[in-house]
Order: structure tokens, then C-alpha cells, then sequence
């Protein structure tokens, strides 16, 4: 799979409905769900909100509900290349590159990236 759903989007929402028992609000640990070989991209700051995983190796176009809005990444890529965020689609307008093994919790800039591929930084 190159790009798997945003199955935190139904968690979030399934914790919203449910109700407040006088509980603070879990505190946003650094806990990253992102496999070996993925580069992993987050709507939010700290890895929160939608998310994108592609596989290392592919490139590809962002679909709408992380294209400019990734805030944070994680980089899990094992070929030792780093990955290229672009402003378009088509990997044109260079942005950045998150080298291999980075973890980002906060991008700058950020709610830019349209598409991305692997490549040394
Ligand atoms: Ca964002
Ligand atoms: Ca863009």
C-alpha cells in the first residue's frame, strides 16, 4: 500500500462522542505509529490529526486531506535516502528534505506540501 487511511480521524472522532468524566486531556506523548520504510506525514503539530504513510520509493501527488496541511513527519525510510516536499503536484517547487531517521514535530514552513519523492538530501 503507498498511502494508507487516516484511521486516526475515526479514533478522534470516536473519543469526542464519548463522554468527559471529569478526566484531563491525554498529553500528547511523542509515541509515533510510523513503520519501517515510511515516511509519515501529520495534519497537526506532534503527530496528531490526518496522516499520510507512503512507502519508501514511491513518489506521488498528496490526496486533499494532508495536501498543505502536513505539520509534522517522521522520516522511517531504510534505503538511507532522504524525502523532498514540494509545493505542487508533479514534485516541482523544492521545499525541503527530511533526511532518513528525522523526526520533525513541527515543520517550518508547514501547510505547504503537495507532493514529494525520495532522494538524498
Ligand atoms: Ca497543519
Ligand atoms: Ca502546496
Amino acid at each position: 500500500m503507498r498511502i494508507r487511511s487516516a484511521a486516526i480521524k475515526g479514533a478522534v472522532a470516536m473519543a469526542l462522542a464519548m463522554p468527559v468524566i471529569g478526566l484531563s486531556a491525554p498529553v500528547a506523548h511523542a509515541d509515533v505509529n510510523c513503520d519501517g520504510g515510511e515516511i509519515c506525514f501529520w495534519e497537526n503539530h506532534y503527530y496528531s490529526g490526518n496522516d499520510v504513510y507512503t512507502t519508501a520509493g514511491y513518489e506521488d501527488n498528496w490526496p486533499n486531506y494532508i495536501e498543505n496541511k502536513e505539520s509534522s513527519l517522521v522520516n522511517r525510510g531504510t534505503s538511507g535516502l532522504g524525502v523532498r516536499v514540494y509545493n505542487y503536484h508533479g514534485m516541482s517547487g523544492y521545499l525541503y528534505c527530511a533526511p532518513r531517521g528525522i523526526q520533525w514535530g513541527d515543520l517550518n514552513p508547514e501547510n505547504v506540501g503537495s507532493s514529494h519523492n525520495w532522494h538524498l538530501c
